[in-house]
């Protein structure tokens, strides 16, 4: 299998981690690529131009992070990162949802706030910056029921923490969510996301 990578998208970080949790990472080979590049030809593989976009062995090409991550998931004969069936599954989903929204608000307030001076919106900032607050009281809300049992919507929230840290460090989203910071520290020390931490170019 080829994934198309970043080392800095979070998607791509909610892929790694599921590979490396599925035992399966070995399999993978990593094509970086800069969605950003004009010259980029990530849309011969995925016609939104995104990363993550997986090649499987099959030729077929996959895309958005939670179809990738469950086509992975379904490659292993481990305990499943995607509950099979009844409320679990829905649990597992619904926090897969919640923080993905939280990425994709992160990175539209990223990507207006790198507009030249002038251009920007300060209302659209305004906006992402709401959602994202919302999202981590919510997950502030539901932090003690995480419990120990990893599944797609732990590796989400993992990575949407990880991604505040790399990117929004001012935020100091702990601050006001001691009982999410308490169960991030445990998980941020797994094998999975100490491999896949974010780094620059
Ligand atoms: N919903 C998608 C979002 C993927 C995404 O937005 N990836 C970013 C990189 S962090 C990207 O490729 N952006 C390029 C673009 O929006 O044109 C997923 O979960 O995979």
């Amino acid at each position: 299998m080829k994934l198309r990578y970043s080392a800095t998208s979070p998607y791509v970080r909610k892929v790694m981690v599921t590979a490396i949790e599925t035992g399966l990472a070995d399999h993978i080979e990593l094509i970086a690529t800069n969605v950003w590049d004009p010259a980029t030809d990530i849309g011969v593989h995925n016609p939104l131009g995104k990363v993550p976009a997986l090649v499987t062995e099959g030729g077929e090409v996959l895309f958005d992070s939670p179809v990738v991550c469950e086509f992975l998931d379904s490659l292993h004969d481990g305990l499943k990162l995607f509950p099979p069936a009844g409320g679990a599954r829905w649990t597992a989903l619904r926090r897969q949802a919640l923080a993905d929204g939280l990425i994709d608000a992160s990175v539209l307030r990223r990507l207006e706030s790198g507009r030249p001076e002038g251009t920007w919106s300060l209302e659209w900032i305004e906006r992402q910056r709401l959602t994202m607050a919302r999202s981590l009281d919510t997950l502030e809300e539901e932090a003690d029921e995480l419990g120990e049992t990893v599944t797609i919507g732990h590796i989400a929230i993992g990575c949407a923490l990880g991604y505040l840290d790399f990117r929004f460090a001012d935020d100091a989203w702990r601050a006001d969510h001691p009982a999410l910071a308490d169960w991030y520290e445990t998980f941020s020390a797994r094998a999975s996301m100490m491999r896949t931490a974010p780094k620059e170019g």
